[in-house]
């Protein structure tokens, strides 16, 4: 059989189109979906390498209770009967569910109408609540809906693009390569990165403004008030469709009195913020792009606010190349959206807070036990669960115990609480192990249904691969649930398909054009209509399955009187200040080829070659720890052990550490135990970006590189702190430790377990025991190797790990102990081009020899970029580092 399936990428809320083929020996091929209009064809790194990520080992295949196999009826039966219990003797709110913007729109649907209509508790929330919910709050204060007005296609019109707190390049890939392509197509055009650090996105850009860490409400009330004396007020636009402008420019004028004053305040050169300023007021058709630096705060509601007043002032909104653009990060963080996952949101964009809408759902869904009222977010939620009001927990397609801030409190809550359910594709994950009741998911590729991206495009999540072993679809499990609860009347869905027009349906109910979310035009679809739906923008009302690009071109709001609301914002700073115990302020965030928690992208090699190991940037003139030390980074909260990178990128005072490492590939790397819970009081988003902490070197007796085919048990590691990497044929681990054992030799044997065909053993160690190297080879080829020194290795791992594709590596005896290669022959560093293998020290290489000046001639000479473009802001930052070296290697 060979048969393409179109479907969505699994990854970003770019939401790419894909096209997947199973070959007749059951091998996968992915592709860009040419027709699918987010990509065009294109796809990124993490994109290209998805069939990678598809092989059933780690998967959970089977329910578990309490770490043994139960059948599928015993597991509902337990999951029921411990929700009634806990529903009957502790009441509905002791019940709570947290769920994921990674669930497909139909799962969703149907576990918050399950929570908020049948079991009468909105104690439903989301990990959007770590991602948009400071977007979401800003959109209702200001357009009376969670509505975001721009589309994809107006990045190739903007004649300016702002990119605040996104790391674009990196995180939205695909769409960065839009706005990059749309620049050269039209020199005139410029991009503004607003960011603390010069990221690779900010490297790109015509400005950048390192703006002090938290302070963009200023930043932007002194827009306003620029735009506003430089004449740029739209009046017509503001006195029509507006209120609130003098109480917002007032408020504006107290925070930025001066231009001078806000760049004092934002710790940016008065000239560059001049320049933007000036670049935004004389660009009609201007776009302001934003992510996480935004939303991931203590006042990220106000920020979202604060950027959305400068649109309305100027009436750069619902206009070809022009408006806000909330960036969303995860495949449906839209979706979740628009069926209301958030805990203080109904469904169909429905407001919770609202009677008559409480009472259009209760209607709809003939719904037994309405919520009466919000329910709690997810800090609020985990505390709960901490202190014994939640009793019982079903988490759903998210890694709290990763991903939420102070998580080892997150992660004690958990293991004292007495029923936690986790649906998971993955048998090993950080909260699987605290869970009760493990249940099977349906991975990408093998669901069915549907996702929005962050242009409000609903596309289809197809599947071209059989369900494995017992795992079941999100939405079937909880129906089932449902239905062992009493509900079987209400939860009897046999498809998706069934869910969507159900979903569809609700939101154009009692609507008459009043409510953003209408996609009644889709409810009519039968089977093969859902099968064959075509990516559509909402709102599609009933007459209009076309569905529709821009909002808000007409001025009219979903306010009560149809204006939009300027939002007075007076700026604060990140909660928690500096003090001299934690004097440091943490960021964190992304890498360009690791996903969140990596219970998927740390399953490719590829993927996980970028950056093997979990490692904190500081700028060199912070610090006088030397590059590649192991430093531990503590907060009130917690602690991490991380790889010093020096990084003149990194602003003075501040660090910067990737979210990804769990428990399941670092032992003492999970940043989110040192990151602080304060929310935002509206939105209730954590201050991800901002934690004062304090760094100092972790000193070790010893340092080891370990690479070997198979991975390690847990029980071989006892004792020893380590990261490990997948690799195209094995696993790869940075070892260390405070003890060292008697004998390497032995603990090598240890590790290594023995193996069944010939082996050959080579192995050195100096008279004080302080270095030793192993190296086993079986039938000739590189089986395992170990290097350890009493600080990290000075040895070549990149030549190394490419050893174990060698038929044999007998020959080299020596060179391999020495893990260098010969002189002269290549070894080409840490990979940057994916699909090209192409490493950083082949590149610098290339950069010197041919004196190249430009990410294109480096491609020319190398092949790296040329394919699928991830790195190219990679390539540009090495082309800098050549010609402008640092002290760092
Ligand atoms: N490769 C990759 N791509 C992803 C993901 C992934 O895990 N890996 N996850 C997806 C998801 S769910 C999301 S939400 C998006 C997130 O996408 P982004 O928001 O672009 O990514 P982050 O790295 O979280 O943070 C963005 C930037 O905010 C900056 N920042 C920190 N503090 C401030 C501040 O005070 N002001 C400003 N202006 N900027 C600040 C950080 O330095 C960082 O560069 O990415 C999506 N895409
Ligand atoms: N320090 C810090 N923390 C952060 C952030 C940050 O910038 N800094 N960013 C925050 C943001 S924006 C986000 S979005 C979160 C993301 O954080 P998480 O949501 O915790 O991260 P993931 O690794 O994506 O977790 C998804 C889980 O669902 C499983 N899964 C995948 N597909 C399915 C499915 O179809 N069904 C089921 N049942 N399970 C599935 C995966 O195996 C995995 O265990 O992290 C937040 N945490
Ligand atoms: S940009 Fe990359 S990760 Fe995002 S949807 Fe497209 S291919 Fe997937
Ligand atoms: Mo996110």
């Amino acid at each position: 059989m060979q048969r393409v399936v179109a479907t969505t990428c699994p990854y970003c809320g770019v939401g790419c189109g894909i096209r997947a083929r199973r070959r007749w020996d059951g091998a996968v091929e992915i592709a860009g979906d040419p027709d699918h209009p987010a990509n065009r064809g294109r796809l990124c790194s993490k994109g290209t390498a998805l069939a990678e990520t598809l092989g059933l080992a780690g998967r959970l295949l089977h329910p578990l209770w309490r770490g043994r196999p139960v059948g599928w009826d015993r597991a509902l039966a337990i999951a029921a009967a411990g929700i009634r219990r806990t529903l009957r003797e502790h009441g509905p709110d002791s019940v709570a569910f947290y769920v994921s913007g990674q669930l497909l729109t139909e799962d969703y649907y149907v576990v918050n109408k399950l929570c908020k209509g049948f079991l009468g508790t909105a104690n439903i929330d989301t990990n959007s609540r770590l991602c948009m919910a400071s977007s979401v709050a800003g959109h209702r204060r200001a357009f009376g809906a969670d509505t975001v007005p721009a589309s994809y296609g107006d990045l190739d019109e903007a004649e300016l693009i702002v990119l605040v707190g996104a790391n674009a390049a990196w995180c939205h890939p695909i769409l960065f390569q839009r706005i990059e392509r749309a620049r050269a197509a039209h020199p005139g055009r410029r991009l503004v990165v607003i960011d603390p650090r010069r990221t690779p996105t900010a490297d790109a850009a015509d400005l950048h403004l390192p703006l002090r860490s938290g302070s963009d409400a200023t930043l932007f009330a002194g827009l306003l008030v620029h735009l506003a004396d430089a004449g740029r007020i739209d009046h017509g636009f503001v006195e029509r469709h507006t209120t609130g402008a003098a109480a917002a420019l007032a408020a504006a004028r107290a925070a930025a009195p001066t231009l001078e004053v806000a760049a004092e305040q934002c710790g940016v050169e008065a000239a560059a913020l001049r320049r933007f300023y000036d670049w935004f007021a004389e660009s009609e058709r201007a776009m302001t792009l934003y992510s996480q630096g935004i939303n991931q705060s203590t006042s990220g509601t106000d920020k979202v606010n604060a950027i959305i007043n400068c649109h309305l002032l100027t009436g750069r909104i619902g206009k070809a190349g022009a408006g806000p653009l909330s960036l969303t990060g995860q495949p449906n963080a839209m979706g979740g959206r628009e069926v209301g996952g958030l805990a203080n949101q109904l469904a169909a964009h429905l407001e919770i807070d609202n009677p008559a809408h409480r009472d259009l759902a209760r209607r709809f869904w003939r719904a037994p036990a309405m919520a009466e009222r919000a329910g709690l977010k997810a800090v609020e939620m985990f505390d709960a669960v901490a202190d014994g009001r939640i009793r019982a927990i079903w988490i759903m397609s998210t890694n709290p115990v990763v991903s939420m801030p102070e998580a080892d409190r997150v992660r004690a809550a958990l293991e004292r609480c007495p029923l936690v359910i986790v649906s998971d594709c993955m048998r090993d994950t950080d909260t699987a192990r605290t869970a009760d009741l493990l249940l099977p998911a349906l991975a990408w590729g093998e669901k069915d249904g549907t996702v929005t991206n962050s242009e409000r495009r609903i596309s289809r999540q197809r599947p071209f691969l059989e369900p494995p072993g017992e795992a079941r679809a999100d939405w079937r499990i909880v129906a089932e649930v449902a239905r062992r609860l009493g509900f079987a009347d209400s939860f009897a869905y046999g498809s998706a398909a069934e869910i969507f027009r159900e979903h569809a349906l609700l939101s154009q109910f009692e609507n008459d054009g009043r409510r953003d979310f209408d996609i009644g035009a889709l409810a009519e679809l039968d089977a093969d209509g859902y099968d064959a739906l075509a990516p559509v923008q909402w709102p599609a009302p009933r007459g209009r399955p076309e569905g529709t690009e821009r909002l808000f071109g007409d001025g009219r709001f979903f306010t009560p009187d149809g204006r939009a609301r300027f939002v007075a914002v007076t700026p604060r700073p990140p909660l928690h200040p500096v003090t001299a115990a934690f004097p440091v302020i943490l960021n964190t965030g992304r890498l360009r080829d690791h996903w969140h928690t990596m219970t998927r992208s740390g399953r490719s090699p590829s993927l996980a070659a970028h950056e093997p190991e979990p490692f904190v940037a500081v700028n060199p003139a912070d610090t006088d720890i030397a590059d590649g030390a192991l430093v531990r980074l503590a907060s009130p909260h917690g602690a991490a052990v991380l790889r010093l990178r020096l990084s003149p990128e990194q602003p003075r005072g501040t660090v910067f550490a990737p979210m990804h490492w769990g428990a399941t590939h670092a032992s003492d790397a999970r940043i989110g135990a040192v990151v602080n819970a304060a929310v935002d009081p509206l939105s209730g988003q954590p201050e991800l970006k901002h934690t004062p902490v304090r760094l100092e070197r972790r000193r070790t007796r010893w340092q080891a590189f370990l690479a070997t085919r198979r991975r390690l048990g847990a029980a071989s590691l006892d004792g020893v702190a380590w990261a490990v990497a997948v690799t195209p044929y094995g696993w790869r681990y940075e070892l260390y430790g405070d003890e060292r054992p008697e004998s390497w030799e032995e603990w090598a044997r240890r590790v290594f377990p023995e193996a069944r065909r010939a082996t050959h053993w080579l192995s050195y160690e100096d008279s004080g025991a302080a270095a030793f190297r192993y190296a086993r080879l079986v039938d000739d080829q590189l089986d395992a190797c170990l290097f350890v020194a009493p600080d990290r290795p000075a040895i070549a791992r990149e030549w190394l790990v490419g050893l174990f594709a060698e038929a044999s590596v007998r020959a080299l005896n020596l060179r391999l102990l020495a893990g260098q290669p010969a002189p002269g022959s290549p070894d080409n560093g840490k990979l940057v081009c994916v699909c090209r293998g192409v490493g950083e020290r082949a590149i610098e290489q290339a950069i010197r020899r041919e004196r190249l000046d430009c990410v294109e001639a480096v491609g020319a000479a190398t092949g790296a970029g040329v394919t699928c473009g991830s790195c190219r802001p990679e390539l540009a930052l090495l082309l800098r580092r050549v010609q402008e070296p640092v002290g760092s290697d």
